[in-house]
């Protein structure tokens, strides 16, 4: 089954609350990053909890493998169950961000293509692949991998094998739902659900993937 991930990017309280709550019966896990926290504070994720579903903490964490530790340690204390770290900060820094995520029995996910256009600048020439493989020599979950190049999620899962994919850049990145849920574990959909007049009825369109 392709998991239905709403990312939840409004910046403010009330709202997020009430997107998560209409959306919830739709969703297998929502995933919170800086616009909510940096504006609603850390504590939301206590609010976000009442809705019984995982919660994964998108920092994209980026730096030396001390300060990944500690960022992980306060995502995890927060209630967050998965964490999304950068790849390209080399062996050591994705290793402590696994390594904080197994001892709290917390999932880490690593971002080893991104779905914006500018991002085949970097993630180019082998990149990508490179960090498939140090997501497996870590010993992480899963990767992320761009809903937006289907075509380099298949690559990325001949990499990655059973592990998980989970894959932005549906809807308003323009990806397409249905053909990306057949590649990969979980979609991630922000824009297309919130920003919908009815974020349910836009979500329960969504998870019809979860069939797939
Ligand atoms: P929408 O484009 O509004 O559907 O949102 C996509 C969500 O996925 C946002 O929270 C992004 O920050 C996130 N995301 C990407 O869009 N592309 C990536 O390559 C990686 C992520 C991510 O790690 O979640």
């Amino acid at each position: 089954m392709t998991e239905l991930i709403l990312a939840l990017d409004v910046t403010g309280k009330k709202e997020a609350l009430a997107i998560a709550h209409e959306c919830a019966p739709y969703l297998d896990a929502i995933k919170v990053g800086y616009p909510l926290i940096l504006s609603a504070g850390l504590s939301i994720t206590q609010e976000l909890e009442t809705e019984d579903l995982p919660l994964i903490a998108d920092f994209k964490v980026a730096d030396i493998p001390n300060t990944n530790r500690l960022i992980a340690e306060q995502v995890f204390d927060a209630g967050f169950s998965s964490i999304i770290c950068h790849g390209f900060t080399g062996k050591d820094a994705v290793q402590a961000c696994v390594d904080t995520a197994s001892d709290y029995g917390g999932a880490c996910f690593v971002v080893a293509e991104m779905s914006h256009p500018g991002a085949t600048e970097f993630f180019f020439g082998g990149t990508a692949e490179k960090i498939a493989h140090l997501a497996i020599e870590c010993g992480a979950d899963g990767i992320i991998a761009p809903a937006t190049r289907p075509d380099r999620v298949k690559v990325l899962r001949d990499i990655i094998g059973t592990r998980k994919i989970l894959s932005p850049g549906v809807g308003a990145q323009g990806g397409d739902a249905d053909e990306v849920a057949k590649l990969v574990d979980g979609i991630i959909v922000g824009r297309a659900i919130y920003e919908a007049d009815t974020p349910g009825t836009a979500a329960g369109k969504f998870a019809r993937i979860r069939s797939k």
